[in-house]
């Protein structure tokens, strides 16, 4: 069986995606495509083999299309995922779920309400080789329990335009989703420390960030959010567990030495280092919708958890308070 994806966006992650799904991940094709930009899908749809659609709601009603691909702006994803789910069609949805708590929880809803998962959010980094092995570190055959978890987060130049509340909602999301992943556990509160920032950082803007974050087993989680670092694209996160610790620096680098001089390049965008991340986590939907197996990411609901921490991160952010993390509870879909 080969799933006929429709991609709804065709910007830089959606062009890679459509890319990867056409000759990089097995039983997948690309049939159809929609940017608010219609040139940019029409060539895209003549390199692939596909057709540019007039709108969004053509991808996800067209017969020629079994799964949707959403890597639209960030404030249309919800409205977008809410869309697939009308339909029943399986959705890979890039994150965030919604930079607004609420807007994410009307996903959960709906979902729940179909009573079938059908939605899988596009946090790659469940799927990068080397966050896989920090996780498999953990626990009590490798370092312990995970105490302490430090993780920074640079962009080159700010992608969209600087605003500290779009660098919570949709870059540090990131981080507060992998950490939930690698230490299986959900955060207790949330407190964001501004400080000096950086060269070229705006008025009222605040860059880079600090956040901190502690998880209800009490492990603590911090994050450098630096947007405009200048320096390259780079994430690296280090734990400090009770027998040990783990250290994920950049290791998919290869260091080399010459002329006096001993280190690594660094990619200018999260394409470079994220590459292979992005493509096993499209094997993966793939296998899934083929196989009938077990939904391999994250859930809607983790779309839902991550917004929400986010948003209180804002909260933070706005009054400089620590703020307390209350999740309601979890439906049972996604237990
Ligand atoms: C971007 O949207 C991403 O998802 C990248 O992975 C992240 O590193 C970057 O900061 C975001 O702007």
């Amino acid at each position: 069986m080969t799933v006929r994806v429709g991609v709804i966006g065709t910007g830089n992650i959606g062009t890679s995606h459509a890319r990867d799904l056409a000759s990089r991940v097995a039983g997948a094709t690309v049939t159809a495509l929609y940017d608010a930009d219609a040139g940019k899908s029409a060539a895209l749809a003549a390199e692939l083999g596909a057709v540019s659609l007039p709108t969004y709601e053509d991808v996800i009603a067209s017969d020629r299309v079994d799964a949707v691909l959403v890597a639209s702006p960030d404030n249309v994803h919800a409205e977008q995922a809410l869309a697939c789910l009308s339909t029943g069609k399986p959705t890979l949805c890039e994150k965030p779920l919604a930079p607004v708590e609420a807007d994410a929880r009307a996903v959960v809803d709906a979902e729940v309400a179909v009573g079938r998962r059908l939605i899988m959010m596009g946090f790659m980094r469940r799927f990068d080789p080397g966050y896989v092995e920090l996780k498999s570190q953990l626990g009590p055959e490798g370092i312990g329990d995970p105490l302490i978890v430090r993780n920074c987060h640079r962009n080159e130049i700010a992608p969209y335009g600087l605003d500290s509340e779009l660098s919570l909602t949709n870059a540090a999301i990131h981080e507060i989703d992998i950490n939930r992943w690698l230490v299986d556990d959900e955060y207790a509160w949330v407190q964001v420390l501004t400080g000096r920032s950086g060269p070229l950082t705006p008025e009222e803007q605040h860059d880079p960030l600090f956040v901190l974050l502690q998880t209800t087993a009490g492990t603590l989680v911090e994050i450098e959010m630096f947007v405009q670092s200048q320096l390259g694209y780079e994430v690296t996160c280090n734990v400090t567990a009770g027998l040990g610790v783990a250290e994920m620096g950049d290791g998919s680098y290869v260091t080399t030495a010459r002329a006096r001089h001993r280190g690594h390049g660094l990619p200018a965008q999260w394409l470079g280092r994220f590459q292979e991340a992005y493509r096993l986590q499209l094997q993966g939907w793939i296998t899934h919708l083929v196989t009938g197996g077990p939904m391999p990411g994250a859930s809607a609901w983790d779309g839902f958890v991550d917004s929400l921490v986010a948003n209180r991160a804002i909260d933070s952010l706005r009054t400089g308070e620590r703020v307390e993390i209350t999740l309601p509870e979890r439906p049972a879909l996604y237990a």
